[in-house]
């Protein structure tokens, strides 16, 4: 029986010494310690063989087994440090702190807001439109009745690229290409234009609890005949119920903006505060998030479309402040930092 033990032990160091890699040594450990293994054979047999002799023969193999066990267990980690080794030297910036198991991301609070407000439109037949980030004066001034010099461009400095393009700063920079991509449909098939368009914008300017140079906005436009004030506040009126699930405190007041006639401000009491006062709301206990208004004739005959036979609304609407309200993120420069402990609690409300 002896001597059946030493030999499968030269055999398993045999096997051993021959190993290549992770397969290799699997089939060692099957061979030996699997269920149809030769030290399991060995202790299979052990019913067979007389009492006094079962004892000794028994603590041979349970050694023999043990013996295996750790000399397997010790060619697995020879195996995974070569592997190591082999890694850093192909690839020297390998983070060895980077912890095995890999970490999830999670969506940015404001992807969240913005695809729950791309499924409320899409839901009413809207398309949901991509757009550079980089345009022309023409595209974010000029075809918006904003000629140069006019002074709502000081409302909306934003940053020059040598050759005269510019940073977006507002997503209204895209409607005179979403009117000329769809005005055949809705001239030619009588197919209202409804689209919206998400993306970010930038201005120079100072920040604060509720001002980032960078942030996002999501258009909207609607075009068809006899669209009115009243289809623009039910559209608006469903979105916000829709994201926030619940009652909101909204005000709508006149504003100006060169691309709409009437323009207004849709604001939203603070949901910080409770509308009492505070640094994100500028101590108003109200928001500016969604301006909207009649499209302008003048945009209107610019896209191509006849405001005779035509009208619009279009709504500009605040997504990082949409955002900074449906989680209660007090300060809007939070959503521009790195901070993944902060970013990460909206995590499961995808
Ligand atoms: C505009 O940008 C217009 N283009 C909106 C519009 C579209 C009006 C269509 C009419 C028709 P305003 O500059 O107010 O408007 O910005 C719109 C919204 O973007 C604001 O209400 C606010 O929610 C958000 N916003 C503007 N500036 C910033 C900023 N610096 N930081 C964070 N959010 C901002």
């Amino acid at each position: 029986m002896n001597s059946q033990i030493l030999e499968l032990k030269g055999k398993l160091e045999e096997r051993l010494a021959q190993i290549k890699g992770a397969d290799d040594l699997e089939s060692v450990r099957v061979a030996f310690l699997g269920k149809n293994g030769e030290i399991t054979g060995l202790l299979k047999k052990m019913g067979s063989l007389a009492a006094e002799e079962r004892k000794s023969f028994g603590q041979a193999v349970n050694e023999l087994k043990g013996f295996a066990t750790q000399r397997i267990a010790a060619k697995t980690a020879e195996l995974r440090d070569a592997e190591m080794r082999r890694m850093l030297e192909a690839t020297p910036e390998f983070d060895v702190s980077v912890p095995a198991e890999p970490r999830h991301g999670s969506y940015h609070p404001i992807t969240l807001v913005q695809r729950q407000c791309e499924n409320v439109f899409r839901s009413m037949g809207f398309t949901v439109e991509d757009y550079s980030e980089v345009v022309t004066d023409y595209e974010c001034f000029e075809s918006l009745n904003i000629p140069k010099f006019h002074p709502a461009r000081d409302m909306q400095d934003t940053y020059y690229l040598e050759n005269g393009q510019l940073l977006k700063s507002q997503t209204s920079a895209a409607q005179n290409a979403i009117y000329r991509k769809y005005r055949d449909a809705l001239v030619n098939d009588g197919k209202p234009i409804r689209a919206i368009f998400p993306g970010r914008c930038f201005r120079n300017e100072s920040t604060d609890a509720c001002h980032e140079n960078t942030f996002f906005q999501m258009e909207g436009v609607m075009v068809d005949k006899n669209i009115s004030i009243s289809n623009l506040i039910f559209f608006m009126k469903t979105m916000l119920s829709e994201v926030f699930q619940k009652d909101i405190k909204v005000r709508l007041r006149p504003g100006f903006f060169p691309f709409v006639e009437p323009g207004f401000e849709l604001d939203i009491s603070c949901l910080i505060c409770g509308g009492e006062g505070c640094p994100s709301c500028k101590h108003s206990g109200w928001l500016e998030l969604c301006p909207c208004g009649m499209i302008h004739p003048n945009v209107l005959r610019e896209g191509g479309i006849d405001p005779d036979e035509y009208t619009g609304f279009a709504f500009g609407l605040g997504l990082t402040r949409l955002a900074m309200m449906k989680y209660g993120i007090k300060d809007i420069r939070d959503l521009n930092g790195a901070s993944l402990t902060d970013l990460e609690q909206f995590a499961e409300d995808k």
